[in-house]
């Protein structure tokens, strides 16, 4: 759960007050989107609950069981387009006077991390179920990228990517609710402030992008489970199941309680497709569980369900996706 924190205080930090202080916090508060909330998170961890209208009773839960061995947390895709610009400094919130500067999606924006710890935020407007790919290169061999993805308001997960010197940090984002998000960008050596290096200069130039996402969903049946396994600690794995009636519905992660444990520490969302609304996201099912869980009825509809994980020290990022219907 750590890593969800950390980008949620750091953008909250930047925004409103403390400014360059890094707070490590990546991932993402779960928030409460839209009343009505169909699905809840089991426990102490508790899942968000949102937009999805509750159905009356539970349905028949369409199709059976299948195991699927196929990977999970695929490439992302994305086509280039929009605008190119430079960033107009200052653009580090709170200890620039508030000062930030703005992308378009699709877009990219040129610029450096110009001094010791310097932060450039650029706000984008984002419309909910849309899907981009962030990415944020060095354009040399000197910036180390850090790259976050977080709503204003901070209520949406936030999204954390990271990478080595000359490399570059990439976030895939379903959008989960429509309005105004931050994309940051700092040197990696920066985050957290604790370890900070005070890398920045002129020559810690960057190319950050925003391109539609174009990765197909997996189907996934209900009920079933399926084994995948993220690509890197910043990847994220999608999946599509579709329900004809109203169905009571648990969607589980399970990484650390599976047969063979791994050392993920996943982050559950589940998303209506079919009405573009956030029905909830659970990071940890319980004080004792870094594993995740939502459950609820769930209206006919098509469902996204996005699996992460949150913690920068994972290694094993094996997990099993298990859907259960009553
Ligand atoms: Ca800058
Ligand atoms: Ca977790």
């Amino acid at each position: 759960m750590k890593r969800a924190q950390l980008i949620s205080n750091a953008l909250c930090c930047l925004l409103i007050a403390c400014g360059a202080n890094d707070t490590p916090a990546d991932g993402g508060s779960a928030g409460g989107a839209t009343a009505g909330g169909a699905a809840s998170g089991g426990g102490a961890g508790g899942g968000s609950a949102g937009g999805a209208t509750a159905g009356g009773a539970a349905g028949g839960a369409s199709a059976g069981g299948s195991a699927g061995g196929a990977t999970a947390g695929g490439s992302a895709g994305g086509s280039a387009g929009g605008t190119v610009g430079t960033e107009v400094e200052p653009n580090s919130g709170a200890p620039d006077g508030g000062q930030l500067d703005s992308i378009t999606a699709p877009g990219a924006k040129q610029g450096a991390v110009g001094t010791a710890n310097d932060i450039d935020i650029f706000t984008v407007m984002l419309t909910a179920g849309t899907r981009w790919t962030w990415s944020l290169a060095s354009n040399g061999s000197v910036l180390a990228p850090h790259l976050a993805v977080s709503e204003v308001a901070n209520t949406a997960p936030a999204l954390v990517s990271r990478g080595a010197a000359g490399g570059t940090a990439s976030i895939e984002q379903l959008v989960l609710k429509t309005g105004t998000y931050a994309v940051i960008v700092r040197d990696s050596r920066n985050v957290p402030a604790s370890t900070t290096q005070n890398a920045g200069s002129a020559a810690h130039t960057y190319t950050v992008s925003g391109a539609a996402s174009v990765r197909a969903p997996m189907p996934v049946a209900v009920p079933s489970t399926t084994p995948g396994t993220l690509a890197n600690r910043y990847a994220s794995a999608l999946y599509a199941f579709a329900l004809t009636s109203s169905t009571a519905v648990t969607v589980n992660v399970r990484a650390k309680a599976k047969a063979t444990p791994s050392d993920m520490d996943s982050r559950l969302t589940l998303f209506a497709k079919s009405t573009n609304q956030w029905v909830g996201t659970n990071d940890d099912l319980s004080g004792a569980s870094t594993d995740s869980k939502l459950s609820g009825t769930l209206t006919p509809g098509d469902y996204w369900v996005v699996v992460d994980n949150v913690s920068e020290t994972s290694n094993d990022l094996s997990f099993e996706l298990v859907i259960t219907s009553p």
